[in-house]
């Protein structure tokens, strides 16, 4: 039943509505009779971002006055989704803009849909960025992000014939209503040239940058409100533009084509994100982008600096940056290059400010994901930071030798120039060095970091080395996604949870009263009834809400594997036909996009949809057992269905996800976790308790020790009848008319050693798998550790994970 609005309510909405009408009349030239819905949008998003406007102001003038350290969040991406709901919530502003809609005959819902997605990362990496940025504004910290305003963002993924398309992303970037672009605040960036050594008044010879070319970097604000606090902040996406001046200068040589050719080049830099969530070899283009952004940002971080001191003594006081990986890894050698060349400041007092400055999350542990750039390729780019990259590499040698005198071998291993095959500079060494902090981002990636990935850093510089486990923001994942739960959780605990998820604990008290339960049944069971239509929209399959959904969305990876979920199914489908199947009703929901050179992660999603097609119509499953790959995953898409989510699929091989944080997101909204002992999983299980953890496989250390001892993925397959049948059925036929087209993956699993263990952990899976399909026959126990789950996963808010990054890194304590 609705609430009748009090005058003052109804003034509100009337006056939203006028504003609205506005909007779209002086700012889009339109009527309502002849707007879209995403018409309605941009003039809705309009309001919003006028109504942040002020606070934004006053919040740079209060943070300036209090002289705060400010945080430069420093990444490649940004994965943002929609930002209307996210605003409106933040502001207090849902209600209203729902009625003022209304009053104008139109559906808040179909205007928010037409919100394009603003895709700007790959997966996980960009979406913490984002849920950071959301926790320092709600924190009122003085923190920015700084990101590319990349005109196409992650491509758009179609299904064909069963098979990955990608179709480009123009999400419209120049008609956003949500960026301010500052033409008013370009900026000069320099590439290629070559160095002169040029005498100064003492005589002394300094090296000089010379004949560069320039890009112009143009600054939007994306304005971030926090919640409910009046605090906002922004990230900053840098366009790349060409120079006019260098245009006109060839264009004096009469030479128009290849002008234009260059302003093209230029504006190159900025036009697409790289679609891989792993290794970026070797692109030129990439590595432009990387230092587009650097040098942007540190333009940026030396103009607000310089509105508080002029001592550059002070820079650690006033300024942290945090590199978002490697790719921001430059910042070290542009700021050393501003301090040096452009203050004259002595290289060791720069290089102690720099180190106290910088700081580096690392989110990988795979070695072929680590990031590094041909010598080369950086002397044409970027031939005065390479020049400071080998002297802060000969000075840190220097250090090495010091440390371990006559261990050549930690000199070449250490280096942060690779020889052997060809020169490279180690980005994730020249993080290290340059910071005064490296975290990774769950204890055991953290442990890992240290004993596998780089011992010898470890040891050199232990003090250096931290965690700071992962979260994800309650505002987007819970409140959001989610509504029916969150007024649940404003029913039982009050609405403080939203900014202190520590109260879910409370839940525990709860999870014996049946009517509790059961309305977290009913809300469970709303959720996924919505799932089931966007299912049977998108895919037109028609699946059943009180089947178990399980679910696995993710970006497809090997490591991840997806494959061992599918091989799961099979079984399932084999034993079906056999007549030998437990029946009860199951749906494995997929969905995720492969990078599009990665040919084994592309086969993996064609298997799934061949799979998903034989099962789904085979009449002897009748429609117990149900595959469902659906199309396109996104941030707006993850929101539908995790708040739908029984069971969460979180089973990469240990010791290779480095976190994971869709496992948080499906935990906190309820979902079960069947997961390896790997990444956050372990701190999950350890918050939610074990009884609640479907967990399997071998650990990490039990992998890392069959890898050193030579495991045969062969014997493995010849040794197990049944899991044989599972495999074979890969090249028999049944899946695809063309028995050779999942080949290679029957070749990788058996033939090629099966790098990330699917045979061995295949029958613990399978186990833990029949067990929670068991246990989810009993509907109240089930939702009763679902309860016991939800009450677990308060510290696996983004706004911990900001506070620890602050007491520990940042250096600053003084947060409400
Ligand atoms: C992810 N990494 C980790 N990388 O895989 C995941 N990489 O375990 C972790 O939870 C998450 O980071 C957040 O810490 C990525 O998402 C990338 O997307 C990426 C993109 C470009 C280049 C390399």
């Amino acid at each position: 039943m609705k609430n009748i609005p009090s005058t003052q309510e109804k003034n509100k909405i009337n006056e939203l509505r006028n504003c609205i009408l506005y909007e779209l009349k002086y700012s889009l030239g339109m009527t309502l009779s002849n707007a879209s819905s995403s018409d309605i949008f941009s003039a809705l998003a309009l309001v919003v971002r006028r109504n942040q406007m002020d606070d934004y102001f006053s919040t740079q003038e209060r943070h300036y006055q209090a002289r705060k350290k400010r945080i430069y969040y420093i990444s490649m991406e940004f994965l943002i989704g929609q930002s209307l709901r996210n605003n409106l919530i933040n502001q207090g502003m849902m209600e209203i803009t729902k009625a003022a809609l209304e009053s104008l005959g139109l559906d808040f819902e179909i205007i928010a849909k037409s919100e394009e997605d603003a895709a700007l990362g790959n997966g996980g990496l960009g979406r913490l960025a984002a849920c950071f940025i959301d926790s320092m504004a709600t924190l009122d910290i003085a923190g920015s992000g700084h990101g590319i305003k990349y005109e196409y963002g992650l491509f758009h993924q179609q299904i064909q014939d069963g098979k990955q398309i990608e179709k480009p992303d123009d999400w419209h970037a120049s008609h956003s209503p949500w960026l301010i672009e500052h033409q008013s605040q370009a900026m000069i960036i320099p590439l290629y040239g070559r160095i002169v050594k040029v005498q100064d008044q003492q005589g002394d010879y300094n090296p000089m940058w010379m004949d560069w070319k320039i890009i112009i970097g143009i600054p939007h604000d994306y304005l971030v409100s926090g919640y409910n606090n009046n605090t906002v902040n922004s990230l900053r996406l840098y366009s790349a533009c060409a120079s006019d001046s260098f245009d006109i200068h060839i264009f004096n040589h009469g030479d128009y084509l290849n002008a234009v050719n260059q302003k093209i080049a230029s504006e190159n830099i900025s036009k697409v994100l790289y679609p891989s969530d792993e290794v970026l070899a070797g692109k030129e283009l990439r590595l432009t982008q990387e230092y587009f952004l650097v040098a942007c940002t540190l333009r940026d971080v030396m103009h607000d600096f310089f509105l508080h001191s002029t001592d550059l003594n002070q820079l650690p006081e006033f300024v942290a940056i945090q590199l978002n990986d490697t790719h921001p890894a430059l910042a070290i050698v542009e700021l050393m290059r501003i301090l040096v060349d452009e203050y004259a400041v002595d290289w060791d007092i720069a290089w102690d400010l720099t180190q106290r400055v910088c700081a580096y999350t690392n989110h990988t542990l795979m070695p072929e994901a680590l990031e590094k750039w041909s010598v080369t390729l950086f002397e044409l780019l970027l031939p005065r930071h390479l020049q400071i990259i080998y002297e802060i590499n000969k000075r840190f040698l220097l250090e090495v030798e010091r440390w371990q005198p006559g261990r050549i071998d930690l000199l070449a291993s250490m280096s942060l120039i690779e020889e052997i095959p060809e020169k490279k500079v180690r980005m994730a060494y020249l993080a290290i060095v340059g910071s005064h902090k490296v975290n990774g981002v769950a204890k055991l990636h953290s442990e890992l970091i240290k004993s596998n990935l780089v011992p010898d850093f470890y040891h050199l510089m232990p003090e250096k080395f931290t965690n700071q486990t992962n979260g994800v923001t309650p505002r987007r994942w819970i409140q959001q996604a989610n509504p029916r739960l969150s007024s649940f959780l404003d029913r039982h605990l009050g609405n403080k949870w939203v900014t202190n998820l520590n109260l879910l604990t409370k839940l525990k008290a709860l999870t014996d009263d049946r009517n509790i339960i059961d309305e977290l049944v009913e809300i469970k069971k709303y959720n996924k009834i919505k799932l089931s239509h966007i299912v049977s929209q998108q895919q037109g399959i028609v699946i059943n809400p009180d089947a178990m959904f399980d679910c696995q969305i993710k970006r497809i990876h090997e490591y991840k594997r997806q494959l061992l979920n599918i091989l799961y199914v099979i079984r399932v489908y084999q034993k079906i036909i056999d007549g030998a199947a437990p029946i009860l009703p199951k749906v494995h929901i997929f969905s995720g996009k492969a990078a599009p050179g990665y040919a084994m992660a592309k086969l993996i999603i064609q298997l799934i949809n061949q799979v998903a097609l034989k099962v789904n119509n085979d009449p002897k499953v009748n429609g117990q057992l149900k595959v469902v790959f659906l199309e396109d995953y996104k941030v707006s898409l993850a929101e539908h269905v995790i708040p739908a989510a029984d069971l969460s699929e979180q089973i990469s091989t240990a010791g290779t996800e480095a976190s994971g944080t869709s496992n948080m997101k499906l935990a906190m909204n309820g979902a079960l976790t069947i997961g390896t002992l790997d990444g956050a999983n372990i701190e999950i299980r350890d918050a939610v308790g074990h009884e609640n953890f479907y967990s399997f496989g071998l650990s990490a250390h039990q992998i890392a020790e069959q890898r050193a001892a030579g495991r045969s993925s062969y014997d493995e397959y010849l040794s197990h009848a049944e899991l044989k049948a599972t495999i074979d059925s890969l090249i028999s036929g049944t899946f695809h008319s063309d028995k050779n087209l999942f080949s290679p993956i029957f070749h990788m699993l058996v033939s090629h050693g099966d790098h990330y263990f699917h045979l061995a952990d295949f029958d613990s899976y399978y186990h833990a798998q029949s067990q929670a399909l068991a246990d989810y026959s009993d509907t109240y126990s089930w939702h009763q550790r679902a309860l016991r789950t939800i009450s677990g996963m308060g510290e696996f808010s983004s706004d911990r994970t900001i506070r620890g990054y602050s007491a520990d890194i940042w250096g600053i304590d003084s947060l409400k």
